[in-house]
């Protein structure tokens, strides 16, 4: 550094101490310089606070059972243990721009008819007989059904079996509290009527083929709400007979059938299989994602970080943190992140490693 041909130390001192005393002058006009920060603002590959973390559903699923002798699924509005980035604790974030949680519905609860302008997925992962329903429809809720209550659809959830039954929910909430756009009604009655047999919209909508006059367009979400996990599993199993991608084995992007773009516009899911002994090639996108294993098991390396990972246990991917994944059995992912955000917006950027 040479200020006006100083070059020496007392003089940087000084230089060092009147830039201080002019920050702070002009902080009590709610200014700030910002070549103090601009290195940071503007960085020359992706930093993020996310890191990476894995929960165990044998250890948190406790902790599930224990919420529901605490609170009622009707007291809580919604009984759910949220999953919280380890270094975005209290912001309800499991990412930046993404929420996730562990729901629980015991045996003859409901969980009241609300809509909100963030949109929602549930992956389910444990017990029998609860259903969800979404704009005037019921879906019973299956192992590994993947289901989304898009923004401002009616939904609520009851559970009309003898067993506790857990899903995953996935919110776009971070992204609506950026925008400060959250918006929420409660329903008038806690079940809401049905207007359709069960099955209807996936008859309708979900078969590659739409109804007559249907016009979406990407931003519109699919009316397909649910993905079941039966269909899923033979569309991976099919496409297994073949050899696996290098960096994602068998790994397909769940669609909205009428448009080809993400079910809902915020959120993208996918669903992999991975060889039994397959370990995929490193690999890194911009979007944080977070993983639940459906079936088999195996190990994430991400980044630095090696975690072991078998059914029902959830792991989030930082922002451009490698990826490695190692398959002891035959694995089957499932996964959701922003890309579809990012997409729209042209930032998306991923790179493929040997
Ligand atoms: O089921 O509607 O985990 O509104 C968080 C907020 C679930 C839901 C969550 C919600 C819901």
């Amino acid at each position: 550094m040479d200020m006006q041909g100083s070059g020496t130390l007392a003089a940087q001192a000084g230089v060092k101490e009147q830039r201080a005393e002019f920050y702070r002058r002009i902080s009590r006009h709610n200014l700030t310089p910002l070549w103090e920060v601009l290195g940071a603002l503007v960085p020359k590959s992706p930093k993020t606070p996310v890191v990476p973390a894995l929960w165990r559903y044998a250890e948190v699923r406790e902790q599930v059972m224990e919420a529901g002798r605490l609170i009622t699924a009707e007291e809580a509005e919604r009984r759910v243990l949220v999953l919280e980035n380890p270094a975005l604790r209290g912001n309800s974030s499991i990412t930046q721009t993404l929420y996730a949680g562990l729901q629980l519905i015991m045996p003859g609860e409901v969980a009241p008819a609300h809509r909100h302008t963030q949109s929602a997925l549930r992956l389910v992962l444990d017990g029998e007989g609860a259903y969800t329903a979404v704009d005037g429809e019921r879906t019973t809720m299956r192992r590994g059904d993947f289901i989304i209550t898009p923004s401002w659809t009616w939904h609520d959830h009851g559970n009309l079996g003898d067993q506790p039954v857990v899903w995953l929910d996935g919110l776009d909430i971070p992204t609506l509290r950026f925008f400060d756009a959250g918006f929420a009604e409660h329903g008038s009655e806690a079940s809401q009527q049905t207007s359709r047999p069960e099955g209807d919209s996936l008859a309708r909508y979900g078969h590659n083929m739409v109804p007559m006059d249907l016009q979406q367009t990407a931003a519109d979400p699919t009316k397909v709400f649910v993905y079941p996990f039966s269909q899923t599993k033979e569309a991976l199993e099919g496409i297994a007979r073949t050899a696996p991608d290098a960096h994602f084995g068998h790994k397909l992007r769940y669609v909205n059938p009428a448009t080809g773009a993400s079910p809902m516009p915020t959120i993208g899911a996918f669903a992999q299989l991975l060889p039994a002994g397959f370990a995929t090639a490193p690999y890194r996108s911009t979007d944080a994602t977070v993983y639940v294993c459906l079936e088999g098991e195996g190990s994430a390396q991400i980044g630095d970080d090696t975690y072991t990972f078998g059914p029902n246990d959830v792991f989030v991917v930082p922002s451009w943190h490698t990826l490695r994944l190692q398959a002891n059995d035959r694995t089957i992912l499932f996964s959701f992140s922003d890309r579809p955000m990012q997409q729209a917006i042209g930032l998306w950027r991923e790179e493929k490693m040997q």
